[in-house]
């Protein structure tokens, strides 16, 4: 046998160590962009994200829902496929449908109406539903309302969404039933609103569209209608069933689909990814791998990124199950210097994900640090309210329901295929709760922030530069304690009374 003698390292045991902050390395000067596809040297990859999150191949985590939530972000979600195909291609198709922005309701209300009327319609419909009132007060006179479809976002989310979309509000609504669309562009050159007019069969206006994209104060609307700029969204796929599921995905309009596999360096993979090159124009990613050679085999074979990791996500149970796996940051590391290494080679830069195992913010700069261009998380997802599970209170507290992909509960055999009985013979995920933490955009604009901080300790405004830059040091055990609070008595209010 060949023996590691290193010990595989978790990213708790590594920290960032500080360089120069210019004054230029502010969090506003700090961009997350990243690709996620390959590209050859001066290229520009043909999928990027403007974050770098993607949430999980999942049941418990990525949905239609969670994927609109997440694209509107900047991040992807890869649907989850233990499902049907035509289920997971309706999914796909949902999202890539979606326009985006916010759906001005054409419902029957009026400004006669009352914000109660308006209530009662959110709750006849399920859907989030802000009211807007001619000076901004819950009492005013209702002008409008504005409607999100994802029944799942909540209202304070919604509520912020709107405001940062709609700042001009006052005079979107008066008339705007039944107008033509000349009328309707008229409204919105007069009241400079950055919206979009969608019109109906007879050329009626449907509804308003609010996007952030672009700025209708410089550029002519008319010349942005037809265009159908959808939010970007991945799929997973497995080694059994792609002939039939990655032309339905493509069809439905998926950006990328991922090989989901507990252990990628088979040669199943290799015939996948060739067959996805050589049959669609789909992008593809493969994994999960744990070293140079996996890395190496599934980029030769034609991936487009590469997945790290086995055995770290927080429900999965195979390094107990089987003993097979490594720790997360020193797969990372090792895949890594692998990825630069092709580079240099043959100029091509093969993005690679960093997936499972992430349990403080400070985790994800961490794996950005030790060379991920973007990371896949699950558990942190499945705390928010948009994803697809059920939310419950235990005692006193809220939680989410979140269960692996190889718990009894999702059999997705596929995942863990190593060509013997097509069924889940053990188990090697858990079935498990995670504590409710709200809304997703709250959540990730607080973990961005985060990551933006600590880019600037880090005097690198790029992710490219942090990969370059970038000083980290192991901490031993001690230093570990050293770094939580230490030494002093925790007020506890229960106790004091305030
Ligand atoms: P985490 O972000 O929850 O720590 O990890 C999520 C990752 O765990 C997924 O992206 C996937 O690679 C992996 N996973 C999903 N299900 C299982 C399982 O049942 C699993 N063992 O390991």
């Amino acid at each position: 046998a060949f023996y590691y003698m290193e010990p595989s390292r978790t990213f708790s045991e590594f920290l960032l160590v500080p360089n120069l902050t210019t004054k230029e390395c502010t969090p506003g000067n700090v961009s997350l962009r990243t690709p996620i596809v390959k590209f050859g040297a001066g290229e520009k990859p043909s999928v990027s994200l403007n974050i770098p999150f993607a949430s999980a191949v999942m049941q418990a985590v990525s949905d239609d829902v969670m994927a609109v939530a997440l694209a509107r972000c900047g991040g992807i979600s890869f649907i989850f496929g233990s499902q049907s195909i035509e289920d997971q291609a309706a999914m796909v198709r949902k999202v890539k449908g979606y326009k985006a922005g916010f759906v001005v309701s054409r419902s029957n209300l009026t400004p006669s109406h009352s914000l109660k009327d308006v209530l009662e319609l959110k709750e006849r419909t399920g859907h989030s539903t802000v009211a807007i009132t001619h000076d901004g007060s819950p009492q005013g006179k209702l002008l409008g309302i504005v409607t999100s479809r994802d029944y799942r976002i909540s209202r304070d989310a919604l509520t912020k969404q709107v405001s940062e979309f709609m700042t001009p509000f006052e005079s979107l609504f008066y008339g705007t039933s039944g107008i033509t669309l000349s009328e309707a562009n008229d409204l919105i050159w007069e009241h400079k609103l950055n919206c979009l007019p969608i019109v109906d069969k007879e050329q009626k206006l449907d509804y308003l569209v609010f996007r952030k994209d672009y700025d209708a104060h410089k550029e002519n609307p008319y010349e942005l209608l037809d265009e159908n700029k959808s939010y970007i969204v991945g799929a997973g796929i497995n080694t059994k069933d792609y002939m039939e599921r990655v032309p339905a995905l493509a069809e439905a309009g998926v950006d990328v689909v991922v090989i989901d596999s507990s252990d990628g360096f088979s040669e199943w993979q290799r015939e996948t990814i060739q067959y996805v090159k050589a049959n669609t124009n789909v992008k593809i990613g493969a994994g999960n791998v744990v070293d140079r050679e996996g890395f190496l085999y599934l980029v030769e074979s034609g991936a487009d990124f590469i997945k790290v990791g086995i055995g770290g996500g927080s429900i999965c149970i195979t390094r107990e199950q089987k003993g097979i796996g490594r720790g997360q940051a020193s797969a990372l590391i090792e895949v890594a210097a692998a990825r630069d290494d092709y580079y240099r080679e043959t100029g091509i830069y093969v993005p690679i994900c960093s997936d499972g195992g992430i349990v403080h913010d400070y985790h994800i700069t961490l794996s950005l640090a030790m060379g991920a261009d973007f990371v896949m998380m699950g558990r942190y997802f499945a705390r928010f309210d948009e994803s697809p599970t059920r939310k419950l209170k235990v005692g006193t507290n809220f939680v989410k329901e979140f269960w692996g992909e190889g718990s009894n509960r999702a059999r997705n055999w596929q995942r863990y295929d190593t060509g013997g009985k097509e069924s889940l013979v053990f188990e090697e995920g858990v079935d498990s709760y995670v504590p409710y933490a709200g809304g997703l955009q709250e959540n990730l604009d607080r973990t961005i922030h985060k990551i933006k901080s600590t880019m600037c300790n880090c005097g690198s405004t790029s992710i490219e530069e942090l990969h370059r830059t970038a000083r980290i040091t192991l901490v031993s055990a001690t230093s570990i304690v050293e770094g939580g609070a230490h030494d002093v008595i925790l007020k506890d209010s229960s106790l004091s009374g305030e």
